[in-house]
């Protein structure tokens, strides 16, 4: 047989390789080279087969790079459904990761080996979907609808000692996937095993308390999204019917997510997370070396990069003033990971060993002779940066990559206090450093590109999304922010109440609106920024001035109780207090507004509206790439929802005509900041989306 699916005899055992590389997924060609093998199988002397993947991993699914476009058959359920029907059985190999359609065809098999170490999946709802080719119909009858629902909606990979457990596999394995396989296959020969489909399988009993209180649970985890409770859903109401009847149910659910616009956005983003770490401009450049990183600063930056380091197997040099901050800094390195031991992501003897071995909290920079790469996370001075980089440029090893963590100030200007600024680069971790996953890398003028493939090899290292940014203030995701933070100060000026901004954005899929996020943040910051873009702004800009007052009266945000909500015992969260609706009608007053009313779709339209004319202009000057890596930047260090793909993906979805309509419109009624995107115009005039440049 030719192509990516191969059949072997070895004696009374066929073996039935996949190599459809990098992940096996069940393209067109995979999916008709399966129905080929189960046909040459079942007219085959071979009494058992052996299902098998080359590479890495079993099928992680189906192959994503065909949504969209026209199904070609065979189709997936089809296809499994003709190995669960082999009168003869089928044993499949588990090893890497079976996932979605690839733990389908797994589930359509009639034994199931897993190598220790592999993990199984149905992720489909990390795409806008749910399990397509029987996995809320086949599952359920495996193990019962409650834990199966638990799997396709937490998109949890489950590893193998769990799957043995709860029944998913038969065996575990420590041998090659294809002397695991044998081995069952040898047993099957010599036992008489028969095939046994999950399909004719009754469903064990459900607990109907326990569904319910699942269903409750992941409404409120996935707001706004559709997919997860359809599942669950589906798999109630198909395991009530005929095995295939079900099937069909489960098809139409499918095709139905298929549909969604959410469907489009997921994908976008999944594609998109990947495509930042792989620059054109990177290819052939080989990183320079990292094992030991260097640290200047140990507060919650410093400390939470210094933590990612240490969990990510290097090892740190942490500089600090003094004795006392030393210690100060050791200990919340120390506090940081026991609460990792305590949450079970590390062991106790792994976290004793990289507080011994891999980390030196010191004073002196003299240690940081043999760092390969340093990272720079002190206070937001320009005159203190200036400071750390002449010395450093003093004691560090020719070569080591010099980076800072400015999150807004000239790369360029801090480069040139070196001798050596090809090796400075901008490395802006979001706090806390050591779970946000999004890492900008400010590329200055004259850093050497060698340094920026270093950037991007500290990522995947950190298992951060990496992307790259240019030098400008607030690099792609503050400059971006800083509009959009304007634009709704601006909003509420003209009438609309701070917690009428959060709900209408928390309700759009934020995580929390703009206001509750300064509270958490400290009032505190949105000070000392107004105070510093204060000279910048331009003639005819308007923001909101009520922060200062709130500021003056010590309501610092979550930390002091008041901040534009009240915390407390009876509001954990924050609800709102008449007296910040006061300060504001004062400053509406003295401005001479008259408050008007805004709907809450306005206030989206306008959010939105000045959040992609700022990305159009950040990719229209080169600071981001593509409009891709804005959104990234959104999704992975702003709390934009997923399921509506960034704010680039979004302005495709709604129309760039409509968007820029919006942007005038605010444009128009005098606000600078909504000055039109040379971009925008563009591809609005030649009817282009932001998906053209991606
Ligand atoms: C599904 O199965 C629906 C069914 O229920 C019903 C059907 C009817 N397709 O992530 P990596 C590419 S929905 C196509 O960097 P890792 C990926 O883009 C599917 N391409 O590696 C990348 O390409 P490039 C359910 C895919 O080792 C390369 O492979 N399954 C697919 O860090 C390497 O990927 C999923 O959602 C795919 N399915 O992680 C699983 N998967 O090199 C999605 C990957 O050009 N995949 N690629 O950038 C994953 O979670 C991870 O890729 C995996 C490996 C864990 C497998």
């Amino acid at each position: 047989m030719e192509g990516p699916v191969r059949y072997e005899s070895h004696g009374d055992i066929a073996v039935i390789r996949i190599d459809n590389p990098p992940v096996n997924a069940t393209s067109h060609a995979v999916r008709e080279g399966l129905v080929a093998a189960a046909a040459h199988f079942a007219a085959s002397p071979e009494k058992v087969a052996v299902l098998v993947a080359e590479g890495r991993t079993f099928i992680a699914g189906a192959d994503i790079t065909e949504f969209g476009k026209t199904p070609k058959e065979p189709h997936l359920p089809d296809v499994i459904h003709r190995i669960e029907a082999s009168e003869k059985p089928v044993v499949c190999v588990i090893h890497g990761t079976a996932l979605g359609g690839g733990f389908e065809v797994a589930l359509g098999c009639h034994y199931r080996v897993m190598l220790k170490g592999a993990r199984i999946g149905l992720p489909e709802v990390n795409l806008g979907l749910l399990p397509g080719a029987g996995g809320t119909q086949r599952l359920p009858r495996l193990i019962g609808i409650v834990p199966a629902s638990e799997i396709f909606t937490s998109a949890a990979q489950v590893k193998a000692e769990d799957c043995l457990a709860l029944g998913i596999v038969d065996e575990l394995s420590t041998a090659d996937p294809f002397e695991a396989g044998m081995t069952f296959a040898r047993k099957v020969l010599a036992e008489g095993l028969q095939v046994r489909r999950v399909s004719e399988m009754s469903v064990p009993p459900t607990d109907a308390e326990a569904l319910a209180a699942l269903k409750k649970k992941v409404a409120k985890a996935n707001p706004g999204h559709v997919c997860h409770l359809r599942a669950i859903d589906t798999a109630v109401e198909g395991t009530r019917l005929p095995f295939a009847e079900g099937m069909k149910l489960e098809r139409a659910a499918f095709w139905d997510m298929m549909q969604t616009p959410q469907r489009a956005a997921m994908i976008h983003a999944f594609f998109s997370e990947r495509k930042v770490a792989s620059l054109p401009e990177l290819k052939g450049v080989e990183p320079r070396k990292l094992a030991q990183i260097g640290v200047i600063g140990g507060g919650t930056m410093g400390g939470g990069i210094a933590v990612s380091c240490l969990l990510n197997g290097l090892s740190v040099v942490l500089i600090e003033r003094d004795a006392e901050a030393v210690e100060k800094a050791h200990n919340g390195i120390a506090r940081t990971l026991a609460d990792s031991v305590k949450r079970g992501k590390l062991g106790a003897d792994a976290r004793d060993m990289l507080l011994a071995d891999k980390l030196l909290v010191t004073d002196d920079y003299a240690r940081l002779s043999n760092a390969d790469l340093v990272i720079e996370a002190v206070f937001e001075s320009m005159e203190v940066k200036k400071d750390v980089f002449t010395k450093l440029d003093a004691v560090c090893k020719p070569g080591a990559v010099l980076a800072t963590n400015t999150s807004y100030l000239d790369v360029d200007e801090i480069a040139a206090m070196t001798k050596r600024p090809e090796d400075v680069i901008g490395l802006h971790f979001f706090s806390p450093a050591h779970v946000m996953r999004l890492l900008e890398i400010v590329v200055a003028a004259k850093t050497a590109k060698d340094v920026v493939a270093t950037g991007f090899a500290l990522a995947k290292a950190l298992k951060k999304v990496p992307v790259r940014a240019g030098v400008c203030d607030g690099f792609i995701g503050n400059r971006i922010l800083k509009t959009y933070r304007t634009a709704a100060d601006i909003m509420v000026l003209e009438g609309a109440s701070p917690f009428q901004v959060d709900k209408a954005l928390e309700d759009f899929g934020f995580a929390m609106g703009p206001y509750a996020v300064a509270d958490l943040a400290g009032i505190d910051i949105g000070y000392l920024t107004r105070k510093r873009l204060a000279p910048t702004r331009k003639p005819g800009e308007r923001w909101g001035e009520w922060g200062d007052v709130l500021y003056e009266m010590g309501r610092l945000g979550r930390k002091t109780g008041h901040g534009h909500y009240v915390y407390d015992e009876a509001s954990p969260k924050g609800r709102p207090d008449p007296e910040v609706e006061e300060i504001i009608a004062r400053e509406r007053n003295a401005k001479g507004i008259t408050p008007r009313s805004f709907t809450d779709a306005e206030i989206v339209e306008r959010y939105m509206a000045a959040m992609i004319n700022e990305g159009a202009k950040v990719v229209g000057e080169g600071i981001a790439l593509r409009p891709l890596d804005v959104d990234v930047t959104k999704l992975f260090g702003y709390g934009f929802p997923r399921f509506r793909g960034g704010p680039m993906h979004y302005a495709d979805a709604v129309g760039l005509d409509k968007v820029l309509a919006s942007v005038e419109a605010a444009y128009q009624a005098g606000d600078a900041i909504f000055e039109p995107a040379p971009l925008l115009t563009k591809l609005v005039a030649e009817g282009k989306t932001f998906a053209d440049l991606n």
